[in-house]
């Protein structure tokens, strides 16, 4: 389609009232009985629904959304892509994700301003600098690729950023990883969606799970608002509410959920080339395409389902953003919002089979999963499919929590928690 024709289309939509549109994914009844249901419509959960259908030939499937899709963290996230992870189980799966976001607009169709403007993870002292070094080398063994910069390098790559050496916090160097960068999160939910449903998935917004059968240790079936379902599978993709979801078939899981939040501010010019992230002053900044810088921080500290944060979280990372960038400090926020994060003990992500047989657990990505998105729904997919985690699940089984064979990220997972 030519662009001379959609602007003639979109006037004519305009014009008579936008009747002309299709809507991009079905409204189906509920069925009352699916062969698999996926609990949560987020980036995560879609992505599992596509996979299944697309790569397994599973089509008799539901996502169950509370709400309405990307609603959760998908909406809410500020979209950071990147790999730098220290292990090589995160390595390979958050590789994985990248390579999958590079062709994922071209495979979905959609426009998601898949962006590799690079990420800098930023150090302000000696300790620090020797810790992001070896996490570089360790990245280079993995195939990530990573550099050091130093600060003269830093603030040739980011020009607007303030390495004044009598700062409270210096920039002594950074790491950057080229191919990291942002997205946009509605497009990446409702592409899958879209192609999810045109696979036959039915996705069910505005529906509840309200509870979990199971008989002789088997999944059964799962009650809604909107009625009850018989099913063999159940994989709860629910992000915040993982532990509340487990707690539906008795499972206690190693999960606390807290409050994280992001704002945004006035739009400007653009300014900020790449992705800015640092642990020690913790802040985070990115511009989006529409100008608006998007600034996010660490968790609250305490647990919480309320999907917003505390003010002192925000005077701190405003106090830590101007301190980077002086030139920010008359610079108005327009918008403010929180998510509810699912943390694990060791800031790594739960893909795995549970005691209970057909319930299949995805979450524990607290403050970093949507970078994963595609990866994960992939692995998740394949582990719902055939009933055995594949060699990218397999480090993320919940037997880590007993073994002791934990991947501990706290280092890489970037916002502190
Ligand atoms: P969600 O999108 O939250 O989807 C879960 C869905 O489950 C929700 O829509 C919810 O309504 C639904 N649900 C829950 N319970 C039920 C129920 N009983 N019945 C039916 N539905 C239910 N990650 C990064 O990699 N980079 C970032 O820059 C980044 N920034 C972030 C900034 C903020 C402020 C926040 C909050 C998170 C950020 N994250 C980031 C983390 C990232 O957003 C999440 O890890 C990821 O989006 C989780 O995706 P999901 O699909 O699992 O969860
Ligand atoms: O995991 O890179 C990340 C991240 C950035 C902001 C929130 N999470």
């Amino acid at each position: 389609m030519s662009s001379r024709f959609n602007v003639f289309n979109l006037l004519r939509e305009g014009l008579r009232g936008q009747t002309g549109w299709q809507a991009q994914w079905r409204e189906p009844e509920l069925k009352a009985s699916y062969d698999a249901v996926i609990i949560g419509g987020g980036g995560h959960g879609l992505a599992t629904a596509y996979y299944l259908a697309k790569e397994h030939g599973m089509r008799n499937i539901a996502v169950i959304e509370k709400g309405w899709i990307g609603g959760g963290n998908s909406g809410r996230n500020t979209t950071i892509i990147r790999s730098n992870y220290l292990y090589d189980a995160s390595a390979a799966i958050y590789n994985h994700a990248l390579s999958l976001w590079t062709t994922l607009g071209r495979e979905l169709n959609y426009n998601i301003m898949m962006s590799h403007r690079g990420v800098l993870n930023l150090a302000h002292d000696e300790g620090e600098a020797r810790t992001l070094k070896r996490r570089v080398e360790a990245n280079r063994l993995n195939g990530v690729d990573a550099e050091w910069l130093d600060a003269k390098q830093v603030k040739a790559f980011c020009p607007p950023m303030s390495i004044d050496e009598g700062a409270r916090y210096p920039v002594i160097g950074a790491t950057l990883q080229r191919t990291g960068g942002t997205n946009r999160h509605d497009a990446v939910v409702w592409g899958f969606a879209r192609a999810a449903s045109a696979m036959g998935v039915d996705i069910i917004q505005q529906c509840e799970v309200t509870g979990i059968k199971k008989k002789s240790g088997k999944i059964v079936g799962l009650h809604t608002t909107k009625g009850d379902i018989n099913t063999p599978k159940i994989g709860s993709v629910a992000a915040g509410h993982t532990s509340v979801v487990a707690n539906m078939v008795g499972l206690k899981l190693p999960i606390e959920s807290h409050p994280l939040q992001a704002l945004v501010s006035e739009p400007l010019k653009p300014l900020i080339p790449c992705v800015v992230m640092s642990n020690a002053v913790h802040v985070y900044v990115s511009q989006s395409d529409k100008g608006e810088l998007v600034i996010g921080a660490g968790i609250d500290p305490y647990v919480s389902y309320t999907q917003r944060g505390s003010f002192d979280i925000i005077e701190h990372q405003m106090a830590s953003l101007t301190e980077l960038f002086p030139m920010f400090s008359r610079l108005r926020m327009m918008r403010q919002w929180g998510g509810i994060v699912d943390v694990s003990p060791d800031a790594s992500p739960i893909l795995s089979r549970t005691p209970i047989d057909g319930f299949y657990v995805n979450g524990g990505w607290g403050t970093g999963g949507w970078k994963a998105t595609p990866a994960s729904g992939h692995a998740f997919a394949d582990l719902i499919a055939k009933d055995q985690p594949n060699e990218i699940a397999r480090p993320f089984s919940l037997e880590r929590f007993t073994t002791g064979n934990l991947v501990a990220e706290h280092g890489a997972a970037a916002v502190a928690h």
